[in-house]
């Protein structure tokens, strides 16, 4: 369950962020209503054949993505098998698949939101407002080798304040099974319920940083405009991660983004001949550069295969993404998905694979549908390139989000908002060290990819040095050959195909034993 690495620096080797997510959606569900709940995350089949096997459940519900139909199905044999008096509810994206009630034997499919759901099915108030899980946003980081220790507040909660997104792009998946253009679902309306949540959760789970997980947060300018307000009265020196479409993006001056605590910026970057409304009028070259020399991390995320690429014109288009030199960069192949506009459309005209499995619709591998100009095999040389050249030209992330770090503690440290100065001083007092000796073992590690690169990567982590304390300063001599040897044993590790799994979690709520 990684996002970095299945789509963002999957090339990068070592250098790879590598963390798991919890599902959230049944967190959020299990939260919400009274009933008596298990949650089991990620479980293995014994996991999961044990729990149905040692407590009687009136309901099992079962979560899943396209992707994952196999699974869901296999999961419902099993708790008709293991469970027989159990009704079983299936929800998530995985619902989406036209045709999905003859694949997997569940006594209830629900289409959409689940919470609302959930609380009429069991007899309880739908419109109760919603009470807000603790999440961490990640866990069991690894990175250059190392897994990073888990300290209580240093990694970043989860806010989801809404689902669905109104822009309404073709082949949004997540639009369109939440009502799609025009729609969405909202948790929290207002910049004060936020506020609230995201101050219970920095008092529960003794974070100032959070990733919010809304589809396109800055379009609700007038939410995330009293959320600033309710910030500065309470000197709140939060960090805040969003999603954010570049148009939304620009009805804000860098100082409010600054001061409303954006630290990562997650933007579509798609192909400026696409013609996507949500990015019109921006040249987001331009923006993306502006974002990090204010100390906002960028994660791009570009679109390859959309109907006018063709081999003469695709290298070009991967160049022109790559130019963006973001901190993050995520491909993605254009995939018809089930449940949306373009699905829809590509199924009319008869473009859709027939032979395609879902567990390879995630746009990470090869088309799934007849591209005019590209055959499926190249769609995956394309992609793979994508991720290759990113890599090459700009550097491992990890490098590119401390020169972004440093660019933004050097503009802001002396800035007059006080919870602004701390935001960027914590950052660096926490990082500077542990980032300079990264840098170090990149410097010597990247000579073997690009000596470019390398020389690049050794001018920052001078500059890092300046701005250092005396222990920062000394730190990379020390750690720096530690993290290159923990770097290169990694590279063998999984040039012999080590993979990671997420641990299985078991969490009971409203719970009387027996
Ligand atoms: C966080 C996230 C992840 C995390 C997963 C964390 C985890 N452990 O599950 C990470 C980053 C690891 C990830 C990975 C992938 N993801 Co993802 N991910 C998301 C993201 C951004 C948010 C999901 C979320 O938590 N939303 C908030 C919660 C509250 O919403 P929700 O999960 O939809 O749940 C609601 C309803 O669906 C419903 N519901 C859900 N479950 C259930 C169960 C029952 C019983 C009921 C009644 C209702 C119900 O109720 C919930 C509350 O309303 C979505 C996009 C999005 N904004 O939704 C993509 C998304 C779900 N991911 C997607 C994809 C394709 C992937 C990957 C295949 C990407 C890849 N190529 O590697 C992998 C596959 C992972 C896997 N094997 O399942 C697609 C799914 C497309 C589809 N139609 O199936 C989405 C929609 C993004 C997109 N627009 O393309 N992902
Ligand atoms: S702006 Fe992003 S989240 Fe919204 S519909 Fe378009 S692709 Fe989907």
């Amino acid at each position: 369950m990684e996002l970095y690495h299945n789509q963002v620096t999957r090339a990068q080797g070592s250098f790879s962020l590598r963390m798991f997510h919890r599902s959230w959606g049944i967190m959020m569900i299990k939260e919400n209503i009274s009933a008596p709940c298990a949650l089991l995350d990620f479980p293995t089949r014994d996991d999961f054949a044990r729990e149905l096997k040692n407590n009687q459940y009136d309901v099992v519900g079962i979560t899943g993505i396209i992707v994952n139909v196999a699974k869901v199905r296999e999961m419902c044999r099993m708790t008709r098998e293991l469970s027989p008096q159990s009704v079983i509810i299936v929800g998530g994206h995985v619902a989406a698949i036209p045709g999905i009630e003859n694949m997997i034997d569940a006594d209830h499919i629900v289409k959409g939101e689940g919470i609302a759901w959930m609380r009429r099915y069991l007899g309880e108030d739908e419109n109760a407002p919603i009470r807000h899980p603790a999440i961490v946003s990640g866990m069991r980081t690894r990175i250059m080798g190392i897994r990073l220790p888990e300290r209580k507040g240093a990694t970043a909660a989860t806010i989801i304040p809404s689902v669905g997104c109104p822009m309404g792009c073709n082949f949004c998946t997540t639009s369109a099974f939440f009502g799609g253009k025009g729609k969405f679902v909202n948790f929290f309306e207002t910049g004060d319920e936020l506020f609230d949540v995201m101050s219970r959760m920095e008092d529960e789970l003794k974070v100032k940083s959070f990733f919010v997980m809304d589809e396109n947060f800055l379009l609700h300018r007038e939410r995330a405009m009293r959320l600033l307000e309710r910030m500065k009265e309470a000197h709140k020196s939060w960090a805040l991660s969003v999603f954010a479409s570049a148009n939304a993006i620009r009805k804000y001056t860098m100082q409010e983004l600054v001061e409303l605590g954006v630290s990562w910026l997650w933007m579509g970057l798609e192909s400026p001949k696409a013609g996507y409304s949500k990015l019109q009028g921006s040249d987001t070259r331009e923006l993306t550069r502006e974002l990090r020399e204010h100390g906002i991390r960028v994660q791009g995320s570009t679109i390859i295969g959309l109907e006018h690429h063709t081999p003469d014109n695709i290298m070009a288009e991967i160049e022109h993404a790559v130019s963006h030199d973001t901190d993050f960069h995520q491909f993605m192949l254009y995939t018809p998905v089930p449940g949306t506009p373009l699905y829809q459309q590509m199924k009319e005209e008869g473009r859709l694979l027939s032979d395609v499995d879902y567990a390879d619709v995630h746009g990470q591998f090869k088309f799934n549908f007849k591209h005019a100009a590209i055959s499926r095999d190249d769609s995956k040389r394309y992609l793979d390139w994508a991720f290759w050249r990113d890599f090459q030209l700009n550097g491992p992330s990890l490098y590119r989000i401390s020169r972004t770090l440093l660019a933004g503690f050097q503009r802001y440290k002396d800035y007059p908002d006080a919870r602004v100065r701390e935001r960027f001083t914590r950052e660096m007092g926490r990082l500077s060290g542990v980032y300079s000796s990264a840098l170090w073992a990149m410097e010597h590690q990247f000579r073997k990819v690009d000596r470019n690169v390398s020389e690049k990567i050794r001018a920052l982590r001078h500059e890092f040095r300046q701005e250092s304390g005396v222990i920062s300063r000394m730190l990379p001599a020390l750690l720096g050959p530690v993290l290159l040897w923990t770097t290169r044993r990694e590279e063998r590790r999984l040039a012999r195909g080590k993979t990671y799994e997420p641990p299985t979690i078991l969490e009971r709520s409203n719970w009387v034993e027996a």
